[in-house]
């Protein structure tokens, strides 16, 4: 037999490729570097510093899975994924900015647009010098997209749009708008329109007060007959799996995400036991505490492979909806009662910026409540194995 790794208890690493550790460990020096020093800041301040995006892009880790000839490095949603754990190791708001851009502004784009949509968007959102956002969700719209009802009516040589859209992560400073609405034209069937900022009629208020998330901003799209061409119109694409499309993709990098997060929390609780002593002994050296971080050891590590399972699949086409919302909403509630659970155990400091433990844990119910919510995933589960669907 072979010895333990605590802390990659079934040799994660091993099963990689060396192209996709590679990034990995670029990945984890540019979140230590550039984003680990500014996120304390950030957060208290409710600031989101646009010139992440540029950043990111320099080191390739914007649409990591488009095409180089898109800007893009080609590369698998293995290595997606593990780009966005060691993003959201550090903040789950940084991770939010980049899978917007890359699986919802990005993917649509490239899957469902025209060549020269593609000529025109891609290398830009890739390089960051242009931010993108995805609009599906409204104010009367959340869990079911279906009801959107953002309106896109026929005018000469294009649409005119009107709605509002609102929690749109990466709004009010975005350059490129992906948004959902039902087109007369297409027989009120859902369709992807790209905007632009400066258009009339077109405007993107921050949402304030969030007590999550706060590095990355969030606001609204409002649409006041936004007149666009047809060269807006993102044609290869019709319906709800539109949008859905571009969500496995982000679910399932959530997924690896906040796995990323837990295992700083995680860390975090083991050293921190390490050294604090209560009762003349390390709070580790007691049995309640070494059964938390056991929990969490033993949580992370089925997380990941199970993501890295589902990423695998990904990469040969084989994977099904159904598995993105399994690793989705199990990573996301793991994480989420990781950090409650590290919190905790700093007892006092853990309610300090400067633990860590505290903004993660209020990150992870934002995310724990997006892209599908714990319980949405649950019932798309449920209606998998049991033909009846309980939404309604
Ligand atoms: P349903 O009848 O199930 O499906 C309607 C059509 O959509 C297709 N479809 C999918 N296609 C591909 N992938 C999927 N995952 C798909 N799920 C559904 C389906 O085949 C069907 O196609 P067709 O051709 O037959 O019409 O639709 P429903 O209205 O009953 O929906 C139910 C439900 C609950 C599953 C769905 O609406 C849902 O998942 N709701 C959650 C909403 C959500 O995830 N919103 C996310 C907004 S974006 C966001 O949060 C970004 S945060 C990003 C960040 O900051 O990181
Ligand atoms: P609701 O759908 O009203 O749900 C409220 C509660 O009811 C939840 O617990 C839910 O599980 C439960 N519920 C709903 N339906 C059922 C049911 N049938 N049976 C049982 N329980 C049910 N959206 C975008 O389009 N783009 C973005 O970039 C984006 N970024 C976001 C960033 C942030 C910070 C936040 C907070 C949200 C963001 N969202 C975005 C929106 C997000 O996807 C929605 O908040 C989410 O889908 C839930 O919708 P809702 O908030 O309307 O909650």
């Amino acid at each position: 037999l072979s010895t333990f790794d605590w802390e990659d208890a079934l040799r994660l690493a091993d099963q990689l490729t060396e192209e996709e550790r590679m990034l990995s460990d670029a990945a984890r020096a540019f979140a230590e570097d550039r984003l680990a020093s500014r996120v304390e800041r950030a957060y208290l301040d409710e600031y989101t510093d646009p010139a992440i995006f540029a950043e990111m892009g320099e080191q390739g880790l914007l649409g990591a899975t488009i095409p180089e000839e898109y800007g893009g490095l080609g590369a698998g949603y293995v290595s997606y994924g593990l780009v966005a754990r060691e993003i959201e190791r550090v903040d789950s708001g940084y991770r939010s900015m980049m899978s917007v851009q890359s699986s919802l502004v990005m993917y649509p784009i490239y899957a469902y647009g025209t060549e020269e949509q593609r000529k025109k968007y891609l290398p830009k959102l890739a390089s960051g010098e242009w931010i993108g956002c995805f609009g599906l969700t409204e104010p009367e719209a959340g869990s079911d997209p279906g009801s959107l009802k953002t309106r896109a009516e026929k005018i000469d040589g294009g649409y005119r749009l009107t709605g509002a859209k609102m929690w749109i992560t990466n709004a009010p400073f975005a350059d490129v708008f992906v948004v959902w609405a039902k087109s007369e034209a297409h027989g009120g069937k859902i369709k992807g329109f790209v905007l632009e900022k400066g258009m009339k009629g077109l405007s993107a208020p921050k949402i304030e007060g969030k007590l999550s998330l706060r590095a990355s901003v969030t606001g609204e799209i409002v649409m006041e007959g936004v007149e666009v061409g047809e060269d807006a119109l993102l044609p290869h694409v019709e319906g709800l799996k539109g949008p859905f499309g571009c969500l496995n993709r982000a679910r399932y990098g959530i997924a690896w995400g906040v796995m990323g997060a837990a295992e700083d929390c995680w860390l975090q609780s083991r050293q921190y036991g390490l050294d604090r002593q209560q009762f003349r002994k390390p709070l580790a050296g007691t049995q309640l505490y070494q059964k938390k971080l056991a929990d969490m050891q033993t949580e992370i590590t089925l997380g990941l492979q199970a993501a890295l399972r589902v990423g695998r699949l990904m990469d040969k086409g084989r994977a099904a909806p159904e598995m993105i919302s399994l690793i989705k909403r199990n990573n996301c509630g793991k994480a989420l009662d990781i950090a409650r659970i590290a919190r905790d155990m700093h007892g006092g400091n853990g309610t300090q910026i400067g633990y860590k433990v505290m903004r993660h844990a209020q990150n992870l119910e934002t995310v724990n409540t997006y892209e599908g919510t714990h319980d949405v995933h649950a019932l798309i589960l449920g209606r998998a194995q049991t033909g009846l669907q309980a939404f309604f």
